[in-house]
């Protein structure tokens, strides 16, 4: 049995896939926080993904690694640059370091989210990250492509949609990814033996996508949900968006600091329903105030 690396396991994407994900692989379960009670073939270590010596510490003996740590929405650059930045670049070379193959990584629809809504993009898009978050998701694809491509690393980079047992709003009937389709993919991740670096989108089988995920069905993704089941229900909920959300894949993403005033951000997306959820905490992302760079 393969035993399977997955970092910012204590997280709500983690949390699901380390149940759906029992008993098909051994699992060493990493997060900066602890990863509650383990289960049989569970594993633990804990570790920053900004400590090079944690993530060498964490990577050895693994056949694979599904990268899920990290800051999982948009936030200030300090939080962005240590967690995502230099959090990813990190566990890429302590991977290689470590003779560890291959490497999911959890990119975002937000790398591409300031594509508009009526458009249908495929794995090749040149990315329009929507927030520095969305960057530092772009980021992590390049650094895999070049570890991919100079070490001969085996990258498998997933722009995970909404990863939730229904989907929350509109948007998400466009987006979303049932827990059980993502294990799919990721066991896809995981097996399939011709991976050398690829793109492919976290989203289940969608009637409203808009993506075309070939790609990953191409390398043997077959999602068996579909958001429209609960489109009904959802959109009865559903209050009048902000236009310019409602253009954009985005969403919030793409309008908080609308004027380029970083100390919008977090009050825009404290009052946006979906992206005020931290991965890694699993709870609502605080507002900060970011201080304004001072003029010269
Ligand atoms: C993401 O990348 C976030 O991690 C998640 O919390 C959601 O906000 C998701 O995108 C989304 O776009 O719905």
């Amino acid at each position: 049995m393969k035993t399977i690396l997955i970092t910012g396991a204590a997280g709500d994407v983690g949390s699901h896939l380390r149940r759906e994900l029992a008993g098909k692989y051994s699992l060493l379960l990493s997060d900066i926080k602890p990863v509650g009670a383990l289960a049989a073939g569970e594993k633990s270590l804990r570790g920053d993904v900004a400590k090079m010596p944690d993530m060498l510490r964490i990577t050895k003996g693994v056949d694979a690694i599904v990268h899920l740590g990290g800051f999982s929405v948009e936030g200030p650059w300090e939080m962005i640059l240590r967690a995502n930045i230099v959090g990813c670049y990190n566990l890429f070379e302590a991977a290689r370091r470590n003779g560890v193959k291959r490497v999911l990584f959890a990119s975002s629809n937000h790398a591409t989210g300031f594509y508009k809504r009526d458009e249908k993009i495929d794995h090749r898009v040149y990315p329009k990250p929507d927030s520095r978050y969305g960057v530092s998701k772009a980021f992590g694809e390049q650094v895999g492509s070049l570890y991919a491509h100079k070490y001969g690393m085996e990258v498998f980079c997933m722009r995970i949609g909404n990863v939730t047992v229904a989907p929350p709003d509109k948007r998400r009937l466009s987006n979303w990814i049932s827990p059980r389709d993502f294990a799919r993919l990721v066991s896809v991740g995981i097996d399939n033996p011709d991976i050398s670096f690829e793109i492919v989108y976290g989203v289940s089988d969608n009637r409203r996508t808009w993506y075309d995920n070939s790609n990953a069905r191409r390398l043997g993704y077959q999602p068996q949900d579909d958001a429209e089941h609960y489109a009904a229900d959802v959109l009865a909920r559903e209050k009048p968006g902000d236009p310019r959300a409602e253009m954009y894949q985005g969403g919030n993403f793409v309008f908080a600091e609308i004027g380029g005033d970083p100390s919008r951000t977090a009050p825009d997306l404290k009052k946006a329903p979906g992206p005020g959820k931290a991965r890694k905490s699993g709870k609502a992302a605080k507002p900060k105030k970011v201080t304004k760079p001072k003029k010269k």
